[in-house]
């Protein structure tokens, strides 16, 4: 008898496996990139990436396309899912039954940006409070007092600090937004190999993609499935400041912002950022002021200007004269006043050169008409 029994009880449970496996083997539509399958391909999903990586299920039995592109993949979900209930199998973006760097980035990048034609649920980034939570910011102690058009910064990137520290730290996405007039996105890097307290082992990957001349996107995740705790750097980013940087003297901002931060679980910490201000002045060998003593600069505001532009300077003003970028006067005034009102209207936008006589010499500034 006692052999017959231990056989139905092997009957019943291959019967509740059986019953287990049909309940979970409902075919999913795996849209290669979009691994937290909210219909949006981006840099949260790369964190995901991390949160699945080296798991392995069962490979797509077919393709679509070349099995990369953004169209629904038919996949067997897989035994495991993310705290938020989304199958692991969404992570394996070409299909192969492992989650890792070498496959299944590529498709997050290529796919970047894309989108469902249905279902799309935008990820949502708590802003964190600094003072309250860690904050992630560029290290404006790298940066110099003056930059000048054409050089390149390394500027550190700091998350937490020993006010705010970092607890279970296991990736972390966010944007950095720059002024097109000053730092083109396309030439904006991030490094992340440095070694540190949040990458002790290299057991970490990580992504960047512009997205827009103001816009690029990071993401940087372990791989190893522990999150760690600390604060201070963990990676720099190479900014070139362009050549024909669009007024100069100027402050220009660099903005940490759209932070998410999981542990290896996939729970959240809200994380505040930051903006810094670089000082970009003109070059000393390209001075476009002319015999004029230090200290006399008129002030020119706003620039980028749209309708009016105002003048101040600290010496009598006799004539001002806007030339385009052929060379022609497009405008010219002639205010004996120290406050100068410059009507734009009618002007196409573009990037002129203001000339300004007065009784101490000739200055003259690029400027930008919107
Ligand atoms: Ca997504
Ligand atoms: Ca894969």
């Amino acid at each position: 008898m006692q052999p017959k029994r231990f056989y139905s009880i092997g009957t019943f449970i291959a019967l509740v496996l059986t019953l287990q496996i049909q309940g979970y083997s409902q075919p999913l539509s795996v849209y290669p990139g979009d691994i937290t399958d909210n219909g949006i391909v981006n840099n949260v999903d790369f964190l995901y990436m991390g949160l699945a990586y080296n798991y392995f299920g069962p490979p797509r039995d077919s393709v679509v396309g070349n099995g990369l592109g953004f169209v629904p993949q038919p996949a067997s979900p897989w035994l495991n899912q993310f705290a938020n209930g989304t199958n692991f199998a969404f992570a394996d973006c070409n299909g192969d039954g492992v989650v890792n760097y070498y496959y299944d980035a590529f498709p997050v990048y290529v796919n970047y940006g894309s989108e469902r034609d249905t279902g799309v649920s935008p990820d949502i980034f708590y802003s964190g409070i600094a003072g309250i939570d860690p904050v992630l910011r560029l290290d404006e102690s790298a940066v110099p007092a003056e930059v000048h058009p054409g050089e390149t910064l390394t500027i550190p990137i700091l998350l937490g600090d020993a006010q705010a520290p970092v607890e279970d730290l296991y990736g972390v996405a966010f944007s950095l937004y720059v002024d097109p007039g000053f730092i083109d996105a396309n030439e904006v890097s991030f490094n992340f190999t440095q070694q540190s307290w949040a990458n002790p082992d290299g057991d970490r990957v990580y992504m960047y993609k512009r997205v827009s001349d103001e816009r690029v996107d990071v993401s940087w995740v372990r791989t190893d499935h522990n999150s760690v705790d600390g604060f201070g750097g963990i990676g720099s980013v190479g900014l070139i400041i362009i050549i024909d940087v669009i007024g100069f003297e100027q402050d220009f901002p660099i903005r940490i912002d759209s932070i998410k931060m999981l542990d290896h679980f996939g729970n959240e910490t809200a994380v505040a950022g930051d903006t810094i201000m670089v000082h970009v002045t003109e070059n000393n060998n390209q001075q476009t002021g002319t015999d004029a003593p230090a200290g006399l600069q008129p002030e020119i505001w706003p620039n980028p200007a749209h309708d009016i532009l105002y003048i101040r300077a600290d010496f009598a003003v006799e004539q001002i004269t806007l030339i385009n970028a052929l060379g022609q006067p497009v405008r010219q005034f002639s205010d004996p006043s120290r406050v100068s009102e410059v009507a734009l209207s009618g002007v196409p936008p573009g990037i002129y050169m203001l000339e300004i006589q007065g009784n101490a010499g000739i200055y003259t500034r690029i400027i930008q008409i919107q």
